[in-house]
């Protein structure tokens, strides 16, 4: 097999205070968890890597994901999106036990276009632990998501269920997309 080939990308990881940001990338880049809370002071840039396959199946792609990590309000303003820049993707997410999490999901999708137009998006309902989704709700939302292009998924930074799949998924659009 070849050498996979070599891919930088900028994610970023979107969500008001207290979604769960921080606790959902140190799960995903360390396995961690840690229970209190530490309010995110400073951005935080977190380097990850994934090798993915291509969709031909021979050549498979060393994807570098650097993970930003803002102290952000989200919709805050050009301040806080001018840090959206450059990025080929986004986390979006909103606790799985908030009410209309679709629509915060898409009101954050809005905000983040204006600064990443081109980025891929995938939302993440978080701290699902929390709540009770039942398979019907959940599906329910999935498909309400998918009619407006965006891939919903849950993840548990506390149990780490879903944490790596929302980072794989992330993964494969960036690698679908043509290497810039
Ligand atoms: N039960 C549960 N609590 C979580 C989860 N993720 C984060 N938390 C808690 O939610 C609070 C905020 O998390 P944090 O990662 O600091 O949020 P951030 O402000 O978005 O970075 C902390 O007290 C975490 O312990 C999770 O998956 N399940
Ligand atoms: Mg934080």
């Amino acid at each position: 097999m070849l050498p996979p080939i070599p891919m930088v990308k900028k994610v970023c990881v979107v969500g008001p205070p207290g979604v769960g940001k921080t606790a959902y990338i140190e799960r995903f880049a360390a396995g961690n968890w840690r229970h209190e809370h530490v309010p995110t002071l400073a951005p935080k840039v977190t380097r990850t890597e994934m090798t993915l396959p291509l969709a031909d199946r021979i050549q498979e792609v060393l994807v570098q994901v650097m993970v930003w990590d803002f102290p952000q309000n989200p919709l805050g303003g050009q301040r806080q999106g001018a840090k959206l820049r450059g990025a080929a993707g986004m986390l979006l997410l909103t606790r799985a036990d908030t009410p209309h999490p679709l629509a915060r999901l898409t009101a954050l999708r809005e905000w983040a276009l204006t600064y990443a137009p081109k980025a891929a998006f995938v939302g993440v309902l978080s701290q699902a632990d929390r709540a009770e989704l039942g398979p019907g709700v959940f599906s329910r939302l999935r498909e309400a998501a998918a009619a407006k292009g965006l891939p919903l998924m849950t993840a548990s930074a506390r149990t780490g269920d879903g944490v790596r799949a929302t980072f794989l998924r992330m993964g494969e659009l960036l690698v679908a997309d043509p290497p810039v």
